[in-house]
């Protein structure tokens, strides 16, 4: 089967969008660290829009420690097939991505984000990318940052983690005489903007305080909430994509019609008009990423530990299953909803009522397994902040200790039967996992929270409800 690229881009049939601007003419505008699917799926289709208008905005990809998307979009010229699951799936070429970099070519990327046109630099790296410990700042006990603690203020140190590559490349673009720019994370973080500014000052301070300086100078880290469910690719969809394009694409990406993304408005020179994409610019991003991050993605690790514990296999099956749904539900509009401030304009209870339906959607095959990856560095948004606040408000975290004690019996599970789990904290959450209690007291996750007497005896609740087959505590 003929393979996608710029060359045949001409075969795709009519009813699939394509890039309508002279990708020639596209300069990059954007080094985007991780792109992986939700950025593919996401923050490139919002540029792929934006290019049609101006052509400064092109990306290029950085995958530090995998040559998988270089490989994949390599011989496509960069070009990948997006599939919109909505109730009739649409398909559309972006081509928003110019070229991948890998770890190999570490000139390469440090020539990248000291260019000239390099205006953005942004982020989707998971949460473990960005090295912090359960306090929300740099953890200088982490393997890959005591490796950059002793990284020199210089063109030739070769980083290991993210953090040290934005220290080393905003310090080439200072040493060359070049403007400061915007960086921005589009991660599921709180505060992920200024954390990272944080993370990255805190490394810069050790090894180049000069680039520090500057960087509290010239460059601004906006906090951003993106939301678009993205289920991992699998072969189906590759042949999906090929029956319906008629071209071989190595790596589609899918996701759900409805995406979001609020952006922080401070940028440090000029704002791309991502507007023309549907971007939202917000004085205050925190209040829109407090209701996403607790009630989605809370409710979705919810779904996925229970739901797993309970036989299910994908988010939508999960959502079929009437006690669970009906449990979750409760727990977003009882439990956690008093604690997320609503963004100006937004209706709480619709929103939920919003975000169970996308869920519902039977469109979207999300394996509950892909959610359930690292653990140890969602729940600690997700769920903890929420269970800390209800404590200190003094309201019941009898439902909120459910979705912990069902993490903490999924980790049960993997050790008894010797399944691996994808974690960076795997070893220890493993060796571990037989006694709950040993995880519940581990501050990397769980903070001084782990010490609480009344989440400990909530979660001895819930686990043993858990186990007797019941969702709920009485
Ligand atoms: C999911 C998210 O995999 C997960 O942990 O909860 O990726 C979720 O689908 C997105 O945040 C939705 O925007």
């Amino acid at each position: 089967m003929t393979r996608l690229s710029p060359e045949t881009l001409a075969l795709l049939p009519g009813d699939v969008a394509r890039p309508t601007y002279d990708r020639g003419a596209m300069r990059a505008g954007v080094v985007h660290f991780g792109p992986g699917a939700f950025h593919r799926a996401h923050q490139a289709a919002a540029f792929d829009t934006l290019l049609a208008h101006d052509p400064r905005w092109g990306i290029t990809g950085v995958s530090l420690h995998s040559q998988g998307v270089a490989q994949a979009l390599g011989p496509q010229g960069g070009l990948y097939t997006l599939a919109l699951l909505d109730r009739q799936t649409r398909y559309r070429v972006i081509g928003s991505i110019g070229q991948v970099l890998t770890g190999k070519a570490p000139q390469a990327i440090l020539g990248a984000m000291a260019h000239a046109d390099t205006r953005i630099i942004s982020a989707t790296v998971t949460e473990k990318g960005y090295c912090l410990g359960a306090d929300g700042a740099l953890d200088t006990t982490h393997p890959a940052i005591t490796a950059d603690l002793t990284g020199a203020g210089n063109d030739s140190w070769v980083p290991q983690s993210f953090i040290g590559w934005l220290v080393q490349g905003l310090g080439a673009r200072r040493r060359a005489g070049l403007p400061g720019l915007t960086v921005l994370s589009c991660d599921n973080l709180t505060d992920n903007g200024r954390k990272l500014e944080a993370a990255t000052l805190a490394l810069a301070q050790q090894v180049d305080p000069q680039t520090a300086a500057w960087i509290v100078d010239q460059v601004c880290f906006p906090n951003a909430m993106v939301d678009s469910i993205t289920p991992a690719t699998d072969d189906a969809l590759r042949a999906q994509v090929a029956a319906a394009t008629g071209l071989e694409d190595a790596w589609p990406i899918q996701r759900e019609g409805f995406t979001q993304w609020v952006i922080e408005d401070r940028f440090a020179g000029e704002r791309p008009a991502l507007d023309l994409a549907g971007v939202t610019f917000a004085a205050d991003v925190r209040p829109f990423e407090m209701a996403k991050l607790r009630l989605l993605n809370g409710a979705h690790s919810t779904l996925a530990y229970v739901g797993l514990g309970l036989g299910h296999e994908t988010v939508a099956q999960a959502m079929q299953d009437a006690a669970l749904a009906r449990f979750v539900e409760r727990l977003m509009r009882e439990d956690i909803a008093p604690s997320v401030m609503a963004p100006p304009g937004l209706d709480l209870s619709r929103y939920i009522a919003d975000v169970l339906a996308r869920f519902a959607n039977p469109a979207i095959r999300h394996l509950l397994s892909q959610i359930a990856w690292d653990g140890s560095q969602k729940l600690p948004y997700r769920l903890l902040g929420t269970v800390r606040e209800a404590l200190e408000a003094g309201r019941p975290i009898t439902r909120l200790a459910v979705p912990i004690a069902a993490w903490l019996r999924f980790l049960e599970r993997a050790a008894r039967s010797g399944t691996a789990i994808t974690d960076p904290l795997a070893a220890d959450l493993l060796a571990r996992a037989s006694d709950w209690r040993a995880v519940l007291a581990m501050p990397a996750v769980f903070g001084t929270l782990g010490q609480d007497a009344q989440l400990f005896d909530a979660v001895a609740k819930a686990h043993a409800a858990l186990a007797a087959g019941q969702l709920e505590p009485v």
